[in-house]
């Protein structure tokens, strides 16, 4: 699978900033910098050091005098020679002045001369091709550039640091010595292990099992890090949802309004709650409406509520409850899902029935706020870090699973071993039970990618932007 072709392509995000890279990775990257750069002191790139960086220019045209060369753009040029460089091969990347023309112009003269544009995530799929990082460092790769708050930064560089493939592989060399027992004992002695021998082998099985069930189950905590939670603040219209919205986001983005219903659509934010990428959607309200554009948010704002992992249901303190806050109980009671009540307007005079909402949601905890003077929003907050973490909040130093895919593998292997110990229970002969120990080596191979098909590989690289 290795590549012996040369990628391009523009690294940095498209449009007018300060500075945009071009990116060359393969075994003409300096070749093809020899035709388009000339560098100020008039040396050519195939003879730079690694870790060198030029001022000069790209041009149009290579091999003509200086003065008469068409100059694109004023550059900076770094080189990094395979194979210290981040895939591993050589490695040209060229600081521009960052806007679409430029960029655009660079990227076409590198094609030109030879290069082939980058597929999404090819730089890093070349890295992992190469042996620098194996697949879980490559993912760490998309969940660094993913991470919204430092706590999910922190463990997707544990990640890219390698301590989850290091965890992944000490499992998985106890399971080959487990299985080459297996089969040893199998070739050798035609017959089964004595009880001793085979009982320590199964007791390694054992220990293997619950280190994979414990990476299992700890994987809630590498999504939510990952990917975050999603809230829906939800309630009738006026009792403070808008206004529940910017105490936590601290800026004016949903309106605040007295007039019911003016939250026609639905207003989604990702705020940092506490170190968790919370998004935060605003309902219309689940009311009962004939207003065609509130219709249709309040069927979307239903959506909503499906996919939520937990939701803010909001009551006004200062007036009754009426039926469509009845409604709305009913409504989210039925949804399964963890709940807040927060009860706003607290600086106003109580007419709300406490002990009737306590009879629909008598698990979920009650959160007095203030939304319009900013009080118990920081209770609030610490409520929903309580929620989500279930007291088993990660720390700086958490590995462990960050998506589907991974947990998908180890969940396999976890059964495999599982059957594998159950076999061995009803004293089923060695060579069937060793059919699963190595299904499951096979498995976690998958993880870190010793053992991997190319379906998978795009797969994963194409979640990537293109140059990275
Ligand atoms: N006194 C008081 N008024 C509030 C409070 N929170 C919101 N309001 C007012 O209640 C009205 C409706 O608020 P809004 O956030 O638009 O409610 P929504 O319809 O649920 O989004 C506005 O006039 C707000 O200023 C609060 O904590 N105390
Ligand atoms: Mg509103």
């Amino acid at each position: 699978m290795r590549a012996d072709d040369t990628i391009v392509a523009v690294s940095t995000p498209i449009g007018e900033g300060g500075i945009g890279i071009v990116r060359l990775s393969g075994q003409d990257s300096l070749k093809i910098a020899d035709a388009i750069f000339l560098a100020a002191d008039g040396k050519r790139p195939s003879g730079f050091k690694t870790y060198t960086v030029h001022y000069g220019h790209i041009v149009e045209k290579s091999k003509v005098k200086r003065q008469n060369a068409k100059v694109i753009d004023e550059v900076i040029l770094t080189v990094m020679r395979s194979p210290g460089s981040y895939t591993k091969e050589d490695v040209v990347e060229i600081n521009c002045h960052s806007g679409i023309a430029p960029l655009k112009k660079i990227l076409d003269i590198c094609l030109i001369n030879g290069a082939r544009l980058a597929e999404p995530g090819e730089f890093t799929k070349r890295a992992f091709l190469n042996g620098r990082i194996d697949i879980l460092q490559a993912e760490a790769v998309l969940d660094i550039i993913k991470a919204k708050t430092e706590l999910s930064l922190r463990s997707a560089l544990n990640n890219l640091e390698g301590f989850f493939s290091k965890k992944i592989n000490e499992i998985r060399e106890k399971l080959i010595q487990v299985y080459a027992h297996m089969e040893a004992s199998v070739d050798f002695s035609g017959e089964d292990l004595s009880g001793i021998r085979s009982g320590s082998m199964f007791k390694r099985l054992d220990s293997v099992k619950s280190e994979i069930g414990k990476l299992v189950s700890n994987s809630n905590q590498g999504r939510i890090l990952r990917q975050g939670i999603k809230t829906v603040i939800c309630g009738s219209p006026n009792v403070g949802k808008s206004s529940l919205m910017n105490a936590i986001l601290k800026e004016s983005r949903s309106i605040v309004t007295h007039i019911p219903g003016t939250t026609r659509d639905i207003i989604e934010e990702i705020v940092n709650i506490k170190g968790i990428a919370v998004t935060l959607v605003d309902t219309a309200g689940i009311t009962d409406t004939n207003h065609p554009v509130e219709k249709e948010g309040i069927k979307r704002s239903h959506a909503y509520l499906e996919n939520a992992d937990l939701i803010l249901l909001v009551l006004d303190w200062s007036r009754k409850l009426n039926k469509n806050d009845l409604d709305i109980m009913k409504r989210i009671r039925g949804h399964k899902k963890e709940i807040i009540i927060v009860i706003n307007k607290k600086d106003l005079k109580k007419r709300l029935d406490i002990k009737k909402i306590r009879g629909f949601f008598s698990k979920s905890p009650f959160v007095h706020i203030s939304a319009l003077n900013l009080k118990g929003i920081d209770i609030l907050e610490n409520e929903i870090k309580g929620m989500v973490w279930k007291g088993k909040a990660p720390g700086n130093s958490f590995i462990g699973v960050s998506n589907e895919r991974q947990l998908g593998i180890l969940r396999r292997s976890f059964l495999d071993i599982d059957e594998a110990i159950k076999a061995h229970k009803s004293r089923l002969p060695l060579d069937c039970i060793s059919v699963y120990v190595r299904a499951s080596i096979e498995n976690l191979g998958e993880i870190t990618g010793h053992t991997i098909t190319e379906k998978a590989l795009d797969k994963i690289f194409s979640e990537f932007c293109i140059g990275k």
